[in-house]
């Protein structure tokens, strides 16, 4: 079955996507997601100017062995830009398989090993009343895992993952320029126990509570969060401190049994190998988007349930639906699933991407249409040109930078 064109499409219908769209010769068409938020025009050109055209001619029912010709073949290997332009032709050339089979991709992948897929949304609030109301609504609405954060008091603008005090919808990547953010660590760690203490305080026990740290403290600093929030039984503690120095993740293991989720920011195996292997984690959360698609991603997951790490896959907005149906295929698929991350998108998204998945209180299914489910309207698409938009830059109160 041959590819007859290879396309990217890059629109932003609320935000920047930049999409693939792989044709084959008789008219079957596959979609991947090859959005890298902040850095949106570097995978659309390394999949324009070095990718599409080697993609055309080649047989599309050879996923693996187009996977290890795009990976192997390009000799520079790895990367968040070279990962995510692979995994992009990877989870579109899964779409093309299971619409040639007439089945959905989580049967091509074993068929379902569970019933649904459990989310968890995000919860926060510019002070910790509005991040208790917002915990309110998700558990109304379903939600049996919620992430809680809230503005720091002393490093408000430089807390992660909280709406404008302004009341606008929380975007990190909102400016045309970085934007500059201040933090304090110090202030941080005394107000994360608390904000925690208030919100099983309010609602008690009966749900998982996860909490996202972003990167941002040394590994000693992160094994006294760690302590100091054991009394709230998280269901974990995400990105306590920077990933890439992984037997770092030794010292967090030593002073906290806060279990602990990395690897948004990972784009291969390699990346997590060792915290796998030495389980000093306990979810791994590397996206198909970002981690060589469908093909890479399982065996990510296979090597974690080796050593009892479970998935918690990354599933922000700047993910598109592509990459979320993709997740969900997998989600429902592997032995040792943990959790999907949910943050759904917000319209005019849904004008450009018609999507076959179900979400509703608080867990979600792919569907069952051939292939990922997932259709892209270019119309709508074109409607919506790409913009500039950066995430933060982070800078501590002497002006030195730190992790975002
Ligand atoms: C998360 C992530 C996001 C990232 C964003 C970067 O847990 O969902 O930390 O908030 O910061 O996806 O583009
Ligand atoms: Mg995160």
């Amino acid at each position: 079955m041959k590819i007859t064109d290879a396309s990217v499409v890059v629109t932003s219908p609320g935000r920047n996507f930049v999409l693939l769209k792989v044709t084959t010769e008789d008219g079957v068409v596959g979609w991947g997601d090859a959005t890298l938020n902040g850095r949106e025009l570097a995978v659309a050109s390394y999949l324009r100017d070095h990718v599409c055209p080697l993609l055309v001619g080649r047989d599309a029912t050879r996923i693996t062995d187009t996977w290890s010709y795009l990976y192997k073949g390009a000799y520079w290997r790895r990367g968040p830009v070279t990962m995510t332009a692979i995994a992009a032709v990877d989870v579109a050339l899964w779409d093309v398989a299971g619409k040639l089979a007439g089945a959905p991709v989580h049967r091509l992948l074993g068929g379902a090993a569970r019933d649904e897929v459990t989310l968890y949304g995000h919860a926060s609030g510019a002070t910790v009343e509005e991040a208790l109301e917002d915990v309110a609504a998700h558990l109304d609405a379903g939600y049996r895992a919620v992430r809680v954060q809230a503005a720091v008091p002393g490093a408000e603008a430089g807390s992660y993952g909280v709406p404008p005090a302004d009341g606008r919808v929380y975007e990190p990547a909102s400016g045309e320029r970085p934007a500059e953010d201040r933090w304090d660590t110090a202030a941080y760690l005394d107000f994360l126990p608390q904000l925690m203490a208030a919100v099983r305080e309010r609602f008690g026990y009966g749900f998982a509570l996860l909490h996202d740290a972003h990167h941002r403290l040394s590994p000693i600093e992160a094994g006294r969060l760690g302590a100091s929030l054991e009394p709230y039984r998280l269901f974990w503690l995400e990105d306590p401190t920077p990933a890439e120095d992984q037997s770092a993740f030794r010292t967090v293991r030593q002073h906290t049994t806060t279990p602990l989720a990395v690897g948004e920011v990972f784009n291969s195996i390699w990346d997590c190998q060792q915290l796998i292997t030495e389980r000093l984690v306990d979810y791994v959360r590397t996206s198909v988007s970002h981690t060589g698609g469908i093909t890479h991603l399982r065996r990510v997951f296979s090597l974690a349930d080796l050593y009892g790490v479970r998935s918690g896959s990354h599933g922000a907005s700047d993910l598109s639906p592509v990459s979320f149906a993709a997740a969900l295929h997998v989600d429902l698929a592997i032995p040792n699933f943990g959790i999907q991350e949910h943050m759904g998108h917000r319209d005019p998204a849904g004008e450009v991407f018609r999507t076959g998945y179900e979400v509703a209180d608080g867990v979600a299914h792919p569907g069952d249409a051939p292939g990922l489910g997932v259709d892209v309207d270019e119309e709508a698409a074109a409607r919506y040109p790409y913009a500039p938009r950066y995430l933060p830059v982070n800078r501590l109160r002497d002006g030195s930078v730190h992790d975002w």
